[in-house]
């Protein structure tokens, strides 16, 4: 058996999202997010579900930290609430929500854990969103005011920082198919708002470079791999835009500083408004990259097929079935996504900042979850991440979705990504058979094959 071992210093990890996890969504000063509105209005999450209470780790953190520990983990990704720190976005400051993150911070350093924060997980301030959200350029100048306040306030002991996570979702879901708050269906609107959230992630940036922090500064993307469905010239063109849409569109203007000129061509008069200078401000060098894998998708040209003319379905590899998501289960699809950012955006330093899967778990009378599948998941993906590193991909870490069960969006708290069983009526928190195994990989920096 061949024993994988990963790099010295390759950091082991996993994640969550304030919103999914911390509930009190009102309590201590914090203001109402994009994701409050949206969850407390009718008919838009799966059986009605919200984030108001969600796992309470808000109350429940030190309990959190201290199980982080006791798995062994080296970092913890977590993302702050911009509500509670600025409860209408912008203006005054609240002292309480900044001191819940301070807490955190120090609790996880305090175990030995690296924080690992991501400012921008989705919950825009209600506020701002009525004034437009990031379709209004004003929102780039918010968000780096926010930014600020959290460097300077943290910027002492948080050495991983991403602005924003997945800004394809934030665009794409939540402006162009109203999928996700703020549930707004408009595809002007959505180019504008992702060009807004790269251009407010070079000013923070070039914010954070002006304030001499310590720390190493990113950006999140979710990348996911698509093939054509077939050689057929119309589908490897779908396949083409489909890429150019979901990953070029981030990829390309942050590491090269120009937009895909074929799927410009395609949008046409839904090309966002770029002011000069902007791209030079987006390509801002960057000390890491996040990628988010879940999934690989085979593309075809689809007559209709909405505005890209185009339909994916997903592709497991062989011997692979698919996720509870109904995502395609393809470890090889996760190296390719690695390679093509090594060889097409200058291997650039990676972490991968989520990965990992949403099965049917079934608890035993003592609510432990012997989750097999997921270990074999994470243990296949771990390996094609190790054969990336043996082709030279510039990777530093791995952090796995999710530290524990958590509200997932749109399918409320149905799909269970946990590493950690959540019972959301008693809020017990018990390690799944995964999190045990996770715990030996960290321990020994890798695993046999
Ligand atoms: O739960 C989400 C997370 O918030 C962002 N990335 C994908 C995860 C699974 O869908």
């Amino acid at each position: 058996m061949a024993w994988r071992k990963f790099p010295e210093g390759f950091l082991w990890g996993a994640a969550t999202a304030a919103y999914q996890i911390e509930g009190a969504w009102n309590e201590d000063g914090k203001g109402e997010s994009i994701w409050d509105r949206f969850t407390h209005r009718k008919y838009t999450i799966l059986n009605g579900d919200t984030g108001d209470v969600a796992c309470d780790h808000y109350h429940k953190m030190p309990e959190d930290v201290a199980l982080m520990k006791e798995l062994g983990l080296q970092s913890y990704r977590f993302s702050i609430a911009w509500t509670r720190i600025f409860p209408d976005g912008r203006g005054s400051v609240n002292q309480k929500g900044l001191d819940f993150y301070e807490r955190l911070v120090d609790k996880l350093l305090a175990a030995g854990i690296i924080p690992n924060v991501t400012l921008n997980h989705w919950d825009l301030p209600q506020a701002l969103q009525d004034e437009g959200g990031w379709v209004n350029r004003d929102c780039t100048a918010w968000f780096v005011d926010y930014a600020r306040v959290m460097f300077d306030r943290l910027g002492d002991r948080v050495p991983l920082w991403s602005t924003h996570n997945e800004p394809w979702v934030i665009a794409f879901l939540g402006y162009a198919f109203g999928f996700f708050a703020p549930g707004i269906a408009d595809y002007s609107r959505a180019y504008q708002a992702s060009h807004h959230l790269l251009l407010s992630h070079g000013l923070a940036v070039q914010a954070f470079r002006a304030g001499g922090y310590q720390g190493k500064i990113g950006i999140v993307l979710s990348l996911s791999c698509y093939q054509p469905a077939s050689e057929k010239e119309s589908d490897r063109a779908a396949c083409k835009r489909v890429y150019e849409n979901n990953s070029a569109l981030f990829l390309q203007p942050l590491f090269k500083g120009s937009y895909p000129e074929m799927l410009f061509n395609w949008i046409a008069s839904h090309a966002p408004k770029i002011e000069e200078g902007d791209l030079k401000v987006i390509s801002e060098p960057i000390d890491f990259l996040g990628v988010n894998y879940y999934f690989t998708e085979a593309i075809a040209f689809a007559q209709w097929g909405g505005f890209l003319k185009s339909s994916s379905t997903p592709v497991s590899a062989p011997g692979w079935g698919y996720t509870e998501m109904g995502w395609g289960i393809n470890p090889p699809g996760f190296k390719s996504v690695l390679l093509d950012i090594k060889e097409n955006y200058g291997n650039p330093k990676i972490y991968i900042t989520e990965n990992g899967c949403a099965f049917k778990d079934t608890p035993d009378d003592n609510e432990f979850v012997s989750d097999w599948e997921r270990i074999n998941f994470l243990r296949a993906h771990l390996l094609a991440l190790h054969d990336a590193l043996q082709s030279g991909v510039n990777l530093h870490g791995y952090y796995v979705w999710s530290l524990m069960d958590n509200f997932e969006w749109a399918h409320g708290f149905a799909p269970r990504f946990g590493l950690v069983r959540v019972n959301y009526q008693t809020l017990r928190r018990i390690p799944k058979q995964s999190a045990l195994w996770y715990r030996e990989v960290i321990s020994r920096n890798g695993f046999e094959e």
